[in-house]
């Protein structure tokens, strides 16, 4: 039958090995305007952080001029950048955050 075949298939064929999908890192850059309070409030919301953890790359950010928020597939962190800078946008606040291919 076709599922006795499929069965057969199944155990004389060697198992298929994917790639790992190529991941991206979410940036997050510094500026002289962005109140620190909305920057904390968005990596609690889009990268799900909680408040120390913002507070943390908040202040990483600040310091150093960019800062990781996280590491994702390439549509998640598209859609997360995205996020970040309707967020922004909307409040008129020019937070910039954008995503780099993981070496
Ligand atoms: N540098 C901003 C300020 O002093 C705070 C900030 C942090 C902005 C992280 C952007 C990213 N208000």
């Amino acid at each position: 039958t076709d599922i006795q075949n499929q069965q057969q298939l199944v155990r004389e064929t060697a198992p298929v090995r994917l790639a790992p999908p190529p991941m991206y890192q979410v940036v997050l850059l510094n500026d002289d305007y962005t109140p620190m309070d909305f920057v904390v409030h968005v990596l609690q919301r889009v990268f799900h952080k909680g408040g120390e953890e913002a507070e943390r790359i908040m202040l990483q950010v600040h310091h150093e001029g960019r800062g990781i928020c996280g590491i994702y597939t390439r549509d998640v962190a598209a859609t997360r950048v995205d996020a970040v800078l309707r967020l922004a946008h909307a409040d008129q606040h020019p937070l910039q955050c954008l995503m780099e291919p993981v070496p």
